[in-house]
């Protein structure tokens, strides 16, 4: 199969780290979402939402939406297990899915466009922001890039993501109490949908994940890298990745 991904992309991130911990070989295809490689014709026959991740299977069948990609991998290879066997912590682990989907990962966007994609958006003429939001499938996204463009986020509105994206370490940290990973004593896709925003956090405010204060979150991110998963899923610093393809 083939894996439509972006290298910094949290929801791509959280596909490389299920397949590595599963060890299913994949095609790699990065997709430049600077040139909006994502927002084309052939991407968006795999992925109507026009966002990465794209899973396109050896048949020709595409899958999106990293959430379902990841149970779809645990089903089509139950070794190792990523999910938990009771139905009730099952349910926990997709609403904390859900919750990284819905709360966290449009808070983490701000702050990752305002560095990635605005530069280079602000320089845009009227026609040229025209004929990309023209390709842009869905009104949200299509607002989030005239954001980009047009109206920068303030920087009011940049302190307001980033503490919402830190709530997610206390959120965290009051899971960890009862097991050293966050859904029943088990490493799990609950785990795997924290691992690309936690490692953001520890690039935009590593002392949020001191462990004087967050004892519980500190010592499981200590564990998560150590997992050969988390290098085979090549987490590059944002900032210097986004250094060396301006060069
Ligand atoms: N719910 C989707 C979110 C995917 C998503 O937002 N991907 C971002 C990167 S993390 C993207 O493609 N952004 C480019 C854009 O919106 O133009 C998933 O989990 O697959």
């Amino acid at each position: 199969m083939k894996l439509f991904h972006g290298w910094l992309s949290s929801a791509s991130r959280r596909v490389r780290l299920c397949l590595a911990e599963k060890g299913m070989a994949y095609e790699s295809v990065p997709v430049d979402l600077g040139k909006q490689e994502h927002h084309s014709e052939k991407f968006l026959a795999m992925n109507p939402n026009g966002v990465v991740p794209a899973l396109l299977l050896d048949d020709g069948r595409p899958l999106h939406e990293s959430s379902t990609i990841c149970e779809y991998l645990d089903d089509l290879q139950p070794e190792p297990p990523l999910r938990p066997t009771d139905a009730y912590n099952r349910a926990v682990m997709r609403n904390f899915v859900r919750h990284t989907d819905e709360k966290i990962l449009p808070n983490l966007l701000i702050l990752n466009w305002s560095i990635s994609l605005q530069p280079g958006a602000s320089q845009w003429s009227d026609a040229e922001l025209k004929e990309k939001l023209d390709r842009i499938p869905t009104a949200e996204r299509r607002e989030a890039w005239i954001r980009i463009a047009r109206k920068p986020y303030t920087v009011e509105e940049k302190a307001a993501a980033l503490s919402k994206l830190l709530a997610l370490v206390e959120k965290m940290e009051n899971m960890l109490q009862a097991s050293p990973w966050l859904v029943a004593g088990a490493y799990s896709l609950a785990d795997i949908a924290a691992v690309p925003f936690i490692a953001r956090i520890a690039e935009l405010q590593p002392d949020a994940l001191d462990a004087a204060s967050k004892p519980r979150v500190a010592d499981w991110w200590e564990r998560v890298q150590q997992r050969p998963a988390f290098t085979q899923a090549c987490f590059e610093r944002f900032d210097v990745a986004l250094q060396a393809r301006a060069a």
